[in-house]
């Protein structure tokens, strides 16, 4: 088994904290994104659309998409579940982790893309766009601020790949300096906490 994958890139850290909330250590390929390994055939082999992170079964079946990639580990190693245990919790949790992820981590990764033309040599820049995708994340974030007033964690009680998702799109919005309100009292409260576990160290 073999985890193809860009450690600094959003979903790269997203997959890396859910094995390391889960204690599993398996091995690594970095694929340098800048100079465009993940659009090399060989990659592509892995994964069509050119993306990491990719995880590479025994038997060569590739699963790429990063909540693919955690769902199989989640029912391959139990403890701790990530995903929820009951009807209940996973409804809640796929509720939280797709919110996170549509209206924030993807807006904040646009914005990026698009205000830096960090891949111009690959996508079109349209900094217009980038705009609309950053003030999408900036009206976003109020309401998982009201969410996070309510719930020890964005699904419930209980930490959760919602929780890593969110977490992960912050991160990266203020590496990159994206102009979000980051002083959001439950979301500042709840990053901080979150942050500090172990899983997210490296
Ligand atoms: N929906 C995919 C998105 C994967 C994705 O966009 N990965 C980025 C890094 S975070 C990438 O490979 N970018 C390289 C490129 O666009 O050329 C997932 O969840 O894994």
């Amino acid at each position: 088994m073999k985890l193809y994958t860009t450690s600094a890139s959003p979903n790269g850290k997203r997959v890396n904290v859910f094995l390391a909330e889960k204690g599993i250590d398996i091995p690594r390929v970095e694929i340098d994104l800048r100079a465009g390994e993940n659009l090399a055939l060989d990659f592509r082999t892995r994964n069509p659309f050119g993306r990491v992170p990719v995880l590479e079964l025994e038997n060569g079946t590739c699963i790429a998409e990063s909540v693919a990639i955690c769902r199989y580990f989640d029912f391959e190693h139990a403890e701790p579940m990530l995903f929820g245990t009951t009807a209940l919790e996973q409804a809640m949790v796929e509720m939280w982790n797709r919110r996170a992820e549509l209206n924030f981590l993807l807006p904040v990764a646009q914005a990026f893309r698009h205000l830096t033309g960090y891949f111009k040599d690959r996508e079109p820049v349209v900094p217009e766009w980038g705009q609309a995708s950053e003030q999408v994340a900036r009206e976003m974030l109020p309401l998982f601020d009201a969410r996070l007033g309510e719930s020890r964690h964005l699904a419930g009680d209980a930490f959760t790949i919602a929780d890593i998702t969110l977490a992960v799109g912050l991160a990266f919005a203020r590496t990159t300096r994206r102009d979000l309100p980051y002083d959001l009292p439950n979301v500042s409260r709840w990053y901080e906490r979150v942050s500090s576990r172990r899983s997210f160290a490296d």
